[in-house]
């Protein structure tokens, strides 16, 4: 791959593949921020890596001019680990959906937030498997009917920033497919953060479960169901930010406080501290109809990554005991032969 002798543009890291998503998917707008976003973050296609698993979502690598894996389903942190180890010098990214993070590759997702793998994590959220024409996912809400629950989802929807934050996930974040320029934002702050960094994408699959997020990104009723997070900044919604969020007394839960009502000042609003562990767990699961939903970096508390460690470790043990040699591994020891 051969990166032009100048600052890199949105184009450059658009590829020459035909984009196979349904007129009208919310992937095209996260296609285009992340394209938009990365000629700003001075990287370079050659150190660029996009692992995605399988999913309408996971087809994220071809349409992207660098590197990239299309691996099997759910499996996506296991390669983008392994990519990260052989390679520490590589930014890599992962993409997958709610069905392919959380199904089948639950468990994959759980162990790589937890070891804090130097990668960004964006789960496209629709609440669905696109796909496969539209079963229900572990997001999808209770009632849903689709071809696999004909009479309504019974089972409880998993809150993947909840689940994150409960992995140990060290940056926990929630943006939306059409708010691109904020989308840009926390891919930005997502690259800067040395761990895994974790990114929900409320992603509307407009055939198969149109208008899944609608309560909340409806422009109309956007400020009124949205509570954008800014670290340091008081946790303000609502039109004309007149609504907020007070932690009650013990700190235990939050409640919404309207400023100027039964004497409500803005020195009642809770600040938001990203580095707040029990804040993020409560900010997470903020939910409609009692709650806007909670947008931006939830938790940002960094701590040494696993390939840094890893890395160390290696180091340490050539330097004890010299290089390795892999053919004596593997034939030293006990070893017999079957006949
Ligand atoms: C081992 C295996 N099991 C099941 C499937 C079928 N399958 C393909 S994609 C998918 C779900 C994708 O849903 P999601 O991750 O939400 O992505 P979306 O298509 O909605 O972007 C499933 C179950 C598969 N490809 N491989």
């Amino acid at each position: 791959m051969d990166t032009p002798n100048k600052p890199l543009t949105q184009k450059d890291f658009v590829s020459d593949q035909e984009v196979r998503w349904c007129p009208g998917c919310g992937d095209y707008a996260i296609l285009a921020a992340i394209q938009h976003t990365l000629p700003k973050l001075g990287v370079t296609r050659e150190k660029t890596v996009f692992v995605s698993g399988i999913g309408c979502s996971s087809r994220f690598p071809y349409y992207m001019s660098t590197y990239g894996f299309h691996t099997i389903h759910g499996r996506a942190p296991a390669i983008a680990t392994g990519v990260k180890l052989a390679n520490p010098e590589l930014d890599v990214w992962m993409v997958t959906g709610d069905g392919d993070g959380l199904s089948i590759g639950g468990n994959h997702f759980l162990h790589v937030l937890r070891r804090n793998v130097d990668l960004q994590i964006l789960m496209f959220n629709n609440r669905i498997y696109g796909l496969t024409k539209g079963q229900y996912s572990p997001t999808s809400l209770v009632g849903l009917k689709t071809p696999s629950t004909p009479l309504g989802s019974l089972d409880m929807p998993i809150n993947p920033c909840l689940l994150a934050l409960g992995a140990n996930g060290r940056f926990v974040a929630r943006g939306i497919d059409t708010s691109t320029s904020t989308l840009g934002d926390l891919f930005v702050a997502a690259h800067g953060h040395r761990g895994s960094s974790f990114i929900e994408i409320l992603q509307n699959c407009p055939v198969f479960n149109d208008g899944a997020w609608d309560n909340v990104t409806m422009r109309d009723i956007a400020s009124e169901n949205q509570l954008w997070v800014e670290h340091g900044k008081p946790l303000l919604f609502g039109k004309d930010k007149r609504k907020g969020l007070r932690l009650a007394p013990g700190g235990s839960h939050v409640e919404v406080v309207t400023l100027g009502e039964g004497g409500v000042t803005e020195a009642d609003v809770a600040v938001h501290d990203q580095t707040n562990r029990t804040l993020a767990f409560l900010l997470a699961q903020l939910a409609l109809p009692d709650f806007p939903m909670a947008f931006g970096v939830l938790y940002c508390d960094p701590v040494p990554s696993y390939d840094s460690a890893v890395t160390a470790q290696n180091a340490t043990a050539v330097e004890k005991s010299g290089a390795g040699d892999i053919d004596r591994l593997l034939r030293g020891g006990h070893t017999w032969r079957v006949e």
